[in-house]
């Protein structure tokens, strides 16, 4: 990979030199080599990665067994451990006043709180104490609808030293969504607050919690730890206040030792029809893909102080605010607020208050930032150790990459687009912090251990060699794969495993370039075909939102009686545009980046997006609306659901 396309953004020199230890990586050559021994030798790899970064208590005596054609993979088998020793203990006994958690409030007038290893043990165990104190025995799930405080790393921390199944629900959802995953998990005991602040309004967590245990007869006990000290309904015998119950029980619980493939963690996703699906973790496996990624995507060390901003109700959250920075034992930052609360400045200013060595967002916050701020704002503000940048959830377009690497880390900081799922449990394809050259808009080349394959949709053949476009794949087991969903094995197969029988099937399309690098178009449910031209709406996208007037977008395959689908676009604009002038514009610029192919038929300006409460565009919806259909199927994942009301208008008096 000597000759590299223009495109191509190197390392900063000065990347390696201000290094405050050493990179994990020496260099291009040491990932090639890595990875060419993880994919021709994968069980001498990983076994060598799990002895070298977990703390198992009993050895493992096979590496893996299984297939992707039969759905029965299993790693690191015969092997014990605990997953919050890993995360917890083996730090606080080596060094017990390092900081794992910084607490930075909604409202940073608040201040914010440190919590280090060895502190973080002492209520864990605490914690461990109660819920076994409530019957809570291994294999249980415990469901948790918290906001993002210490307290639910915590929660997510005590159940699994108890050998308890974690089903974190983000405290968004409403009490219909919660109560359905609750009963999912029939699950005994909800762990939430008495309310939540973020980005300075309320959240009646605990309200939430009453109406949706309503319709769960099972749930015995909700343990409610206090954020604001409202007044709050409460069922005595069934509510329990965190703070009474943690001081009747000892500062210490010993981790139950657990065997590597008992599940860690059941969490919720959306397909793309009926209704969430639980995807199931495992112990041993996710921890080590978060571990390995950790590691090798952001050079992650015992030093950094980590920021993701993910919630840790979602797959981010849990492997990149609690997972791997713990597992890895630095300080993971805990944000409980929004990213423009109480400007527009704040994850800069957080940045900045705890010197983070990393930031980790989604293009959705990025947009929204690229369009409020100008460099002069952040004049002040000194982020300069920061040395990774992590992008996820979304292909992020070239424009909004190089936007975040200027704004964010004045072109010191090096980007990562991380592509990933809730079912990959870590990184799938990602460049390596300081290693991998750069391509704005390309999440690069696979992770260590990651057999990628691009296939044909048609025929099901595997694509061979570069600049090639196709379904994206996997064509090797790996050890952070989701081992089932919930109740439905069959489900399981079918969304992953049936599709290209030995392959994993992740839903996204993709185009390997000449360099070998990854390009994700989005979902193939995103995929739309004009004229016989198979477009990517992610790249039309791209192209329409590179116009200054423009806030967001979303492209819609519709169907077409002359050209089969036609381009649809729906567009919000920043506030001083004239939609009229815009929307012609906006024609000419798809025209003139990609071909007249691919310019929308149809522009049509809308307030905002459909969106769910993570920021992703909800296209199903867009595409049923422009296609005259009503029946919107589960509208209740959308965190504004009037903006449906004013597009069906829009559509109509187009
Ligand atoms: C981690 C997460 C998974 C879907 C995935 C893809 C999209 C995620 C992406 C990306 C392009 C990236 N996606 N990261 N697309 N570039 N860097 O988001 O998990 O919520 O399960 O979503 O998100 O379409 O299939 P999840």
């Amino acid at each position: 990979m000597t000759d590299m396309s223009a495109d191509t953004i190197s390392v900063p020199a000065q990347w390696r030199a201000q290094h405050p230890t050493t990179p994990h990586l020496t260099g291009l050559l040491d990932y090639h080599t890595l990875y060419k021994e993880s994919i021709h030798f994968p069980s001498t790899f990983w076994a060598k990665q799990a002895r070298e970064l977990l703390s198992f208590t009993q050895d493992f005596h096979t590496t893996s067994i299984g297939s992707l054609e039969n759905g029965d993979n299993a790693w690191f088998v015969g092997g014990g451990l605990n997953a919050c020793f890993n995360c917890v203990d083996r730090h606080a006994i080596q060094d017990p006043h390092r900081a794992a958690l910084i607490y930075e409030p909604d409202d940073p007038a608040d201040g914010s709180r440190i919590i280090t290893y060895g502190e973080l043990l002492r209520h864990v165990s605490r914690l461990a104490g109660v819920l076994r104190g409530r019957g809570v025995k291994k294999g249980d799930i415990v469901t948790i609808y918290m906001p993002m405080i210490p307290e639910a790393v915590m929660a997510v921390l005590a159940c699994a030293r108890i050998g308890a199944v974690h089903s974190v629900v983000f405290a968004g959802f409403s009490a219909e969504a919660l109560g359905d995953r609750i009963q999912d998990a029939n699950s005994a005991v909800v762990i939430t607050t008495d309310e939540g602040r973020r980005g300075g309004r309320t959240i009646s967590t605990k309200r939430v919690v009453d109406e949706a245990a309503r319709e769960c007869p099972q749930v015995t006990t909700v343990l409610v730890y206090k954020r604001t000290g409202a007044d709050i309904p409460w069922m005595a015998g069934r509510d329990l206040w965190w703070d009474e119950e943690m001081k009747q029980y000892p500062a210490y619980t010993p981790p139950e030792v657990m065997d590597s493939e008992d599940y860690l963690f059941l969490l919720y996703t959306s397909g793309s029809t009926g209704k969430p699906k639980g995807v199931f973790h495992s112990t041993a496996g996710y921890l080590l893909g978060a571990a390995v990624t950790g590691k090798y995507v952001f050079d992650i060390h015992p030093q950094d102080r980590f920021f993701c901003s993910g919630d840790i109700g979602w797959i981010t959250g849990h492997t990149y605010v609690v997972y791997a920075p713990l597992a890895l034992g630095c300080t993971s930052i805990i944000f409980e607020g929004t990213p423009t609360y109480p400007s527009h400045t704040r994850f800069w200013e957080i940045v900045q208050k705890h010197a983070c060595t990393h930031f980790y967002g989604a293009p959705t916050a990025f947009r929204l930032l690229k369009r409020s701020i100008a460099k002069e704002n952040l004049q002040n503000i000194d982020t300069s150790q920061l040395r990774v940048l992590g992008s996820v959830g979304e292909p992020i377009a070239p424009e909004v990459w190089k936007w975040y690497y200027d704004f964010m880390g004045n072109e010191n900081a090096v980007v990562t687009d991380t592509y990933w799922q809730t079912e990959t449990g870590s990184h799938i394809i990602a460049a390596c912090a300081g290693v991998t050259p750069m391509k704005p808009g390309s999440a690069t080349l696979p992770c260590l251990g990651i057999d990628l394959a691009i296939i044909d949709p048609v025929t099901g053949e595997e694509l061979k060699g570069n600049q090639v476009e196709g379904v994206l794949a996997i064509k090797q087991p790996w050890p952070s794969m989701a081992r089932t969903i919930r109740g439905n094995h069959d489900r399981y197969m079918d969304s992953y495993f049936n599709v290209y029988k030995g392959y994993y099937f992740t839903g996204d399309a993709a185009f390997r370039d000449q360099d070998g690098y990854y390009w994700i178009r989005g979902r193939v449910d995103d995929v739309v075909n004009v004229s016989g031209h198979r477009l990517s709406t992610s790249e039309i996208e791209g192209a329409i939102i590179e116009h200054p007037g423009v806030a967001e977008a979303a492209i819609i395959g519709v169907p077409d009686e002359l050209t089969g689908q036609a381009i649809n676009a729906i567009v919000s604009l920043k506030n001083d545009q004239t939609p009229e002038t815009t929307a012609k514009e906006l024609v000419i610029k798809v025209r003139t980046t990609i071909g007249p192919f691919a310019a929308p038929k149809k522009v049509l300006v809308v307030r905002d997006l459909p969106k769910t409460r993570s920021g992703k565009i909800v296209r199903r919806i867009l595409r049923k609306a422009l296609t005259g259909e009503n029946e919107f199927g589960d509208t209740s994942t959308l965190a504004d659901p009037s903006v449906l009301d004013e597009i069906l208008e829009a559509v109509a008096s187009s």
